[in-house]
């Protein structure tokens, strides 16, 4: 059995981070080992006065642990990190896990809609960058990418413009950038990667859907990390977690005043394991 390392916190109400990765990953037929990085009561979007236990120094124990009995993974997968200390820990944890055999995914979780989410600044954003530089795919939206490169946030999400961050972030040493949140220019949105082995573009759309769910970042991250561990190309890797991820904003649409912090993800499994078999 394929297994995957994700290492994120867990938001104990909210749903995303590992709330999010470890049941996509696991329905997908993927083993998911976890360390959490903290425990927050809530995501910090959108909640005030959550608590936050954190769990940095656990994170070497337990990849000191994993090490000794011999673990290794098919893919590794990082999200929502709080701290450049916690950075510094996951780039160690790449040295020691990450091999030619398998890959390693940065979803450099840590700002959307022109924002950095609360508690990050400057120097977070660096460690983060020198981070992406050590994967295989990151998957920014045009806000990260924007701090990754250190250009202003212009609020464009075109394709063509993504094409051109997309090149410049392969150039900070990541091999396969891949943007969400990019604008078809026909109604659609969807991602777009670029491969820097071999220069090409990829691209996936949905019908664009007038609503903006929480988490949705890491439902797209998850899906598209366990669809590479099972063999899946680039392209497909692409139109499963776009058409999975469109799928669940579309069902939490109905729910949206309910749903505000998070998605209906979990309605949506189904639509998931059916897109492992078409595509
Ligand atoms: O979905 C990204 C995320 C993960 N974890 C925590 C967050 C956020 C986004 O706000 O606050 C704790």
């Amino acid at each position: 059995m394929k297994k995957i390392a994700t290492i994120q916190d867990i938001s104990c109400f909210g749903k995303c981070s590992l709330t999010v990765a470890l049941p996509i990953i696991s329905a997908m037929g993927v083993e998911t080992a976890v360390i959490p990085t903290a425990v927050l009561s809530t995501h910090t979007g959108g909640f005030t006065g959550y608590t936050f236990r954190d769990l940095t120094a656990d994170i070497p124990e337990i990849a000191g642990h994993w090490k000794r009995i011999g673990l290794d993974f098919s893919g590794i997968y990082t999200g929502y990190l709080g701290s450049r200390e916690q950075i510094s820990m996951v780039s160690d944890f790449f040295d020691d896990f990450g091999n030619a055999d398998n890959f390693i995914v940065v979803d450099p979780a840590m700002a959307d809609h022109g924002k950095l989410y609360a508690g990050f600044d400057e120097d977070f954003v660096s460690a983060m960058a020198g981070l992406c530089a050590k994967a295989d795919y990151i998957i920014p939206n045009m806000t990260e990418a924007s701090l990754l490169l250190g250009i202003p946030y212009s609020g464009r999400h075109d394709r063509e413009y993504a094409e051109k961050i997309l090149v410049e972030i392969a150039d900070l040493g990541c091999r396969v950038p891949i943007l969400t949140g990019v604008d078809s220019g026909d109604g659609r949105e969807g991602a777009v990667a670029y491969d820097s082995e071999n220069s090409m573009f990829y691209y996936s759309y949905r019908e664009h859907i007038d609503c903006c769910c929480h988490g949705t970042g890491d439902i797209f991250a998850s899906a598209f990390t366990g669809a590479v561990v099972l063999g899946k190309s680039l392209q497909q890797a692409l139109d499963i977690s776009v058409n999975f991820t469109a799928d669940c904003i579309e069902k939490t649409f109905p729910e949206r005043d309910e749903m505000w912090y998070g998605s209906a993800f979990e309605l949506c499994i189904g639509n998931l394991l059916e897109y492992m078999k078409q595509i």
